[in-house]
Parts: C-alpha cells; structure tokens; sequence
C-alpha cells in the first residue's frame, strides 16, 4: 500500500479497539508492552507507539487504569522530545500521530536503562540510607539491565561490556548523551519551577548511531515543584497519594507555558 493511504489511514482516529486491532489492518502489534503498545509503523524502518492508561510499579507488582494518562504522557514525551531535538539530541520521534501515538524510528533497542540522579531520591536513598532529597557532590549515572524477568537489576559498566550489551565506546556515548540531555531538561524544567530530580533513559542503534528511545514523562523521572517540593510524577502512584494525574497535568501545563 501506498505511503500517503497508510498515512491517511493513521490520521483518521481509531477508537481503541480498532487501535488494538489494526486501524483498517494496518496496525500489527509486535509488542505489548506495561505502558505502551509498539505496532508495526509505515514500512521496515518504523514503528508506531500507541501510549496507554495502564499505570504499573514494582515490576508490574501494582496496577490501575488512569483514564488519560496515555494522553498526558504522550503530549509531555513529545513535547521534550521536539525540544531535545531542537538542541541537537538524536531522537527516534518521526512524527505526532494523534492524542496517544506517535510513529518513530525503529531501532535495536540497547537493553540497559540509563539513571541519571541529581538529587538523592527513590531507589538511591534506600540503597544507600541517605534522605529523599539530599544533595549530591556530583551527578549519579547509573544503569539497570532491561530486564522484566529479573526485575530490572542495577549493572556496571564492565559487567555490561562483559556480557556484550554494549561496547565501551558506545556506553561512554550514552553517558555523555545522558549528561548533556540532563542539563537540556534541567533548563527547561527549571523554567516551568519543578526540580527534575532523577529519570530513566533508553537508547537505541539505528543508521549505526545511538539515538534517545522511548518516552520522557512523569513515568520516567521524578518531578518536585520547586517551591513545594510536592511530587509531581509516578511516586504519587507508587506511594499510593492521590491526585495521581493533577501532577501529570500540572507538568504539562507548565511546560505549555514554558
Ligand atoms: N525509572 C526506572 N525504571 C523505570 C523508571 N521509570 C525511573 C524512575 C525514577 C528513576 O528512574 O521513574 O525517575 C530512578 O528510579 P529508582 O527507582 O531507581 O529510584
Ligand atoms: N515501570 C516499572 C514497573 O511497572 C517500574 C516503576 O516505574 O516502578 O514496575
């Protein structure tokens, strides 16, 4: 079929079901994912992601539907997306399809989770016993192996190039993309007064160079107002705090108005 049907197609909204089925057939499901649902996208070279209101923690431990949280993460994602990549970040995002969907690169995905951390919170403090909120002399990089079945362990670098997940140089671009990719989002949520606090990146090899993968949300990294230091992200969800979605609108709203 035609580039220009298939696009039409896809501009026409599907209701979910058809989305899950295949908008006029068109859209495989090659993966299902927690949060998100990746379809086969306009020929060999893409993807479509489809973006759900599936809210999980603990490993798929904690589950609920957020009614719109798909929209809200995708307007958030897209709109650091198109701002990173203003500032020169190779990213996998082709184009906007609608309100939960967006067609991207395909890439093989890098199975390690970067954490960048500059602010002690989540996972860092309980591992190492310092308070939510401590500063940190430097900023944290850290990685996880992307893995469900073992509950996404922590991995150092030559644990990582011991198992062949990524080459040396590969790794040291990824830790350089995220250090110049936290200080892009560090301006820019400074200017919306939140404190980006910690967040999980993914890369991706496509046209032999790494790209940014996935979705930047409030799923993906700890958000504080900045004067409050309310939680404006998944912890809400994970803490069980209500107003789950006020802080994923809030985050939005600011960044519209940034
Ligand atoms: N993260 C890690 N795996 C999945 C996600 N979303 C993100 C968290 C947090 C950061 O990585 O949302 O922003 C660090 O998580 P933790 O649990 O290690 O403190
Ligand atoms: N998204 C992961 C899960 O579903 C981890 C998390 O964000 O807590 O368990």
């Amino acid at each position: 079929m035609k580039k220009s049907l298939i696009f039409s197609a896809l501009n026409t909204r599907a209701t979910d079901n058809e989305k899950r089925t295949g908008v006029n057939g068109l859209e495989k499901i090659l993966y299902e994912g927690k949060s998100k649902t990746i379809c086969q996208g306009i020929d060999e070279k893409s993807l479509i992601i489809h973006y759900k209101d599936d809210a999980t923690a603990f490993n798929g431990g904690k589950k609920e539907k957020l009614p719109g949280k798909g929209a809200l993460n995708a307007a958030i994602s897209h709109l650091i997306y198109k701002y990173l990549a203003e500032n020169g970040i190779k990213t996998h995002l082709l184009k906007v399809i609608d309100d939960t969907s967006a067609l991207v690169k395909k890439a093989e995905i890098v199975m390690i989770e970067v954490i960048v951390r500059n602010v002690a919170a989540g996972g860092f403090s309980e591992k190492y016993g310092v308070p939510e909120g401590s500063a940190l002399k430097n900023t944290v990089v850290e990685f996880c192996l992307k893995s469900d079945k073992l509950g996404d362990p922590m991995i150092n670098e030559s644990q990582i190039t011991a198992l062949g997940l990524a080459a040396e140089a590969e790794l040291s671009a990824m830790v350089q993309q995220s250090l110049k990719i936290n200080q892009l989002l560090c301006r820019l949520f400074t200017q919306a007064k939140i404190r980006l606090i910690d967040f999980k990146l993914e890369f991706g090899r496509c046209d032999n160079q790494l790209i940014l993968c996935d979705e930047i949300s409030p799923d993906s990294c700890r958000l504080w107002d900045a004067d409050t230091g309310k939680k404006l992200d998944k912890d809400r969800f994970r803490r069980d705090m209500d107003g789950v979605l006020d802080g994923y609108r809030d985050v939005l709203r600011r960044l519209k108005n940034v």
